[in-house]
């Protein structure tokens, strides 16, 4: 292990503050990409991503879902990607007031928000490797993103296992359903049980609508995050579904970002003239794999020196 992932896994708080802090200003450093190397090849837990539409209570579930962790001994981070969401004027500072029942000074609870909007190459090429050192430090990593069709696929690209959850009476799942979204989620939740009768015929809807589908098997629950019904189950669910999920996905989800990142950085002719480069190579990590891609296309760039000599 080097010493810098030794550092991180012994400091706390403060440390992965720091190392993600790096990510989002330093990304492609040499630095950074030796300590991503370490993280990815060092993996000590699995993640989860979250996705649905905007309040539907992603934010309240991840939360109910880290004491949930922390009592049955697991170690756990979450990450909140894009929450710039218009409805609640984005969860840092919602998610604070909820997040403050929780110890600040328990360093196995990590929780932090990067804005993803705007930025090239979309939700993953951030929370990708956000994701990859906190996996290489905690048991469970949690990544919540707002669902608004892509970013279903996005973090499928990225995560051990998918959970979609859905509003109770939105008839959202018919929505997902024409979208072609349900063939993503390992799991799905319906939210706000306390609601009442809505949630469970959300369920029963929902089970029904997937009977005729390829996707009939998915688990589906109920549960509150207000009330706390439901959610022992859910988590149950969510550890069936990381056991089961191949670990073979990992090498697709680096190769997924690597050409997310090659791709916002140098254009899709940048990622086609070094695909080959970067496929041929598989044992080395994403992040490796950037770095020589990234080396060798600036090199190709800089033969365009010979633009000067065009006559003006
Ligand atoms: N009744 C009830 N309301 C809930 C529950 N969970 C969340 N809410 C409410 O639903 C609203 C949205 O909750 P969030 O957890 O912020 O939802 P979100 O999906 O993270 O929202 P965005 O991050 O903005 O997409 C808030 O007003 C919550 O209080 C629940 O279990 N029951
Ligand atoms: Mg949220």
């Amino acid at each position: 292990m080097t010493d810098a992932l030794q550092k991180l896994r012994e400091g706390g708080k403060p440390a992965m503050a720091r190392v993600l802090a790096r990510l989002e200003s330093h990304a492609r450093d040499t630095e950074t990409i030796t300590l991503l190397d370490a993280a990815y090849a060092a993996p000590k837990g699995q993640s989860l991503g979250l996705t649905g539409p905007p309040g539907v209570g992603k934010s309240s579930l991840v939360n109910v879902l880290l004491r949930e962790a922390r009592s049955r001994g697991l170690t756990v981070g979450a990450i909140a990607v894009d929450p710039s969401s218009s409805r609640t004027g984005g969860a840092l500072l919602g998610d604070r007031a909820r997040l403050s029942s929780l110890d600040p000074s328990d360093d196995g609870i990590f929780v932090r928000s990067m804005a993803a909007r705007g930025r090239l190459g979309g939700v993953s090429a951030l929370a990708y490797p956000a994701a990859v050192v906190m996996q290489a430090v905690y048991d469970l990593v949690l990544v919540e993103t707002v669902g608004v069709g892509q970013s279903e696929t996005e973090i499928a690209g990225m995560t051990d296992s998918v959970m979609l959850c859905i509003q109770p009476a939105s008839g959202d799942s018919l929505q997902f359903m024409k979208a072609g979204i349900m063939e993503v989620p390992d799991l799905a939740v319906v939210t706000k049980a306390d609601l009442g009768i809505a949630a469970r015929r959300a369920a029963a809807d929902l089970r029904t609508a997937l009977s005729v589908t390829e996707s009939e098997s998915l688990p589906i629950h109920v549960c509150s995050a207000q009330s706390g019904e439901g959610v022992g189950l859910v988590f149950d669910a969510i550890l069936s579904s990381l056991a089961t999920a191949p670990r073979e996905k990992r090498s697709d989800h680096g190769l997924h970002w690597l050409k997310a990142a090659i791709t916002s950085d140098f254009g899709t002719f940048g990622w086609s003239a070094v695909s080959e480069l970067a496929l041929r190579k598989g044992a080395e990590t994403p992040f490796t794999s950037y770095e020589r891609c990234q080396n060798a296309l600036m090199r190709s760039l800089s033969d365009l020196d010979f633009i000067e000599e065009i006559p003006q």
